[in-house]
């Protein structure tokens, strides 16, 4: 097996897995292939420094090494958030209201893909494979050629790749799509992402292109673009679960539910998942069936991200407001229908509260994946398992979804489409709770992280 170099925005180290959730689904993901293969992880250190020498901190850990470095300030607010996190992800996220178009954020952007290729370059060996991760580092992968890197070289997007339609909003943008075609792989979530991104080759570059087989023909070049539905560490996720802490947090929940239904949400603070028109929903709900407030608790578990921009400070009010609006209409001295939680906990105590909620509800306007909503399948109990309501826009839908025999699928923009399905999960029969559960899990378990590294691995090496 060739050695792996893997790059993204962020390093977490093995033992930061499954801790506060603000990283995201990726940690878990690359520190599994990096133990597997060997090699090397290089990233942002996340510390501001003004460093211009752009010294490396190699690290190991866990039969993982780790290679950071800091940015100075001024690059951390244009990479990453201005043009990452206030252009880059909006847009990608279908959010055209959100998106800020600032030329001298994307100066910074390239500024910094530059500053990594420059740094990273003499980490890698003749024969490695190296793969970039996410929409930070779109342009890397071309500095790299022109420095003379001729190893193979993937790109995956763990984002929704927008429309063609959408996506041309944005300056410049044949520019950032030329540098992706400079990959030899890149891989997406689901095949609706792959579908706009092989649209718009077709459409804007006229490149030749197979939708078949996913392959690119540009000047000269040819670039495969395929499918890579991550999963999670079921192996991993599952030893969580037998542990003391998993099952304290699910007694916790269970005792401070008691005959009522728990109904949970986990996810990052951040506009793309649907927080405010998920707390509609439930308010719909309410409204709708007054009678059922004593038979649902909805618990939110929401740690904040990225606070130093804007819209996210927004969300996070927006949320407050929403769900002490219900909370004040609803309560009564022995029954508060919305618990909201600030804060991250640990995968083995998420565990236990999956376990013991008996509806999932992971409502997205628009996700990549969603790894949340297969922790919650994989969370529960065979013989008594709870439903997944799933958003139909998450990229998890296109496995999970199962011709409506898995997830429930609800449109998230609709209060009503959520109340249904809220009314639909609370009174399911358990023969049909299992029908769906069993249709779910096979994927869950199989097409895990470990397949997902090893399919991306296999092909950018053949
Ligand atoms: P995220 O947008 O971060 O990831 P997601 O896939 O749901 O979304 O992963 C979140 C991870 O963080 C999960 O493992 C979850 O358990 C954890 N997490 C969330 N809230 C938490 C909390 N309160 N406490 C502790 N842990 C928490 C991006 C894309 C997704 C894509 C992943 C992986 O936006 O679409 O699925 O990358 O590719």
């Amino acid at each position: 097996m060739k050695r792996l170099v893997v790059i993204s925005n962020r390093v977490a180290v093995a033992k930061a897995r499954g801790a506060a959730g603000a990283q995201g689904g990726l940690a878990g993901a690359l520190n599994s292939a990096l133990k597997d293969r060997g090699g090397i992880w290089f990233g942002w250190s996340g510390q501001e420094s003004e460093d211009p020498a752009g010294s490396i901190n190699l690290q190991r850990h866990e039969g993982v090494t780790t290679a950071t470095m800091d940015l100075p300030a001024r690059d951390v607010e244009e990479y990453y958030n201005g043009y990452a996190n206030s252009t880059l992800w909006p847009l990608f996220h279908y959010r055209l209201d959100l998106t800020e178009y600032e030329r001298e954020t994307g100066r910074g952007y390239e500024r910094v893909n530059q500053r990594f290729a420059d740094a990273v370059v003499p980490l890698i060996e003749p024969d490695d494979l190296v793969w970039v991760h996410d929409y930070h580092l779109i342009p890397l992968g071309e500095r790299l050629r022109a420095l003379g890197v001729t190893n193979r070289i993937g790109f995956f997007l763990h984002i929704p790749w927008p429309p063609t339609r959408l996506f041309v909003s944005l300056p410049f943008h044949e520019r950032l799509v030329r540098t992706l075609l400079e990959y030899d792989l890149i891989g997406f979530q689901t095949d609706e992402w792959r579908g706009s991104f092989l649209h718009y080759c077709s459409k804007e570059l006229s490149a030749e292109v197979d939708e078949e087989t996913g392959t690119i023909n540009f000047e000269g070049r040819s670039v495969i673009a395929r499918t890579y539905p991550i999963g999670i560490d079921w192996e991993h996720f599952q030893a969580q679960g037998n542990m003391g802490e998993a099952r304290n947090a699910h007694q916790r929940l269970l005792s401070s539910t008691r005959d009522r239904t728990a109904m949970i949400g986990v996810d990052r603070l951040d506009y793309s998942k649907g927080l405010p028109e998920r707390i509609d929903g439930i308010g719909r709900f309410f409204d709708q069936h007054p009678e059922r407030v004593r038979d649902l608790v909805f618990i939110q578990i929401a740690p904040p991200s990225r606070e130093d921009v804007k819209s996210y400070q927004d969300i996070r009010m927006l949320l407050e407001q929403k769900t002490g609006q219900i909370n004040g209409a609803r309560s009564e001295v022995d029954v508060v229908p919305i618990r909201y939680v600030n804060r991250g906990y640990s995968h083995a105590e998420l565990f236990g509260f999956f376990r013991g909620s008996k509806i999932g509800l992971v409502t997205p306007l628009r996700d990549g994946m969603n790894l949340v909503a297969k922790e919650y399948v994989a969370a529960q109990d065979p013989k008594d398992p709870g439903v997944l309501i799933l958003s139909r826009f998450a990229g998890a839908a296109e496995q999970l979804g199962l011709d409506g025999k898995g997830a429930v699928l609800v449109n998230p923009y609709s209060p009503d489409d959520i109340s249904d399905a809220i009314l639909l999960a609370l009174d399911m029969p358990l023969e049909e709770r299992k029908a769906r559960y069993e249709a779910m899990i096979g994927t869950i378990r199989d097409d895990n992280v470990q397949t997902w590294t090893d399919r991306f691995c296999t092909d950018l090496d053949a």
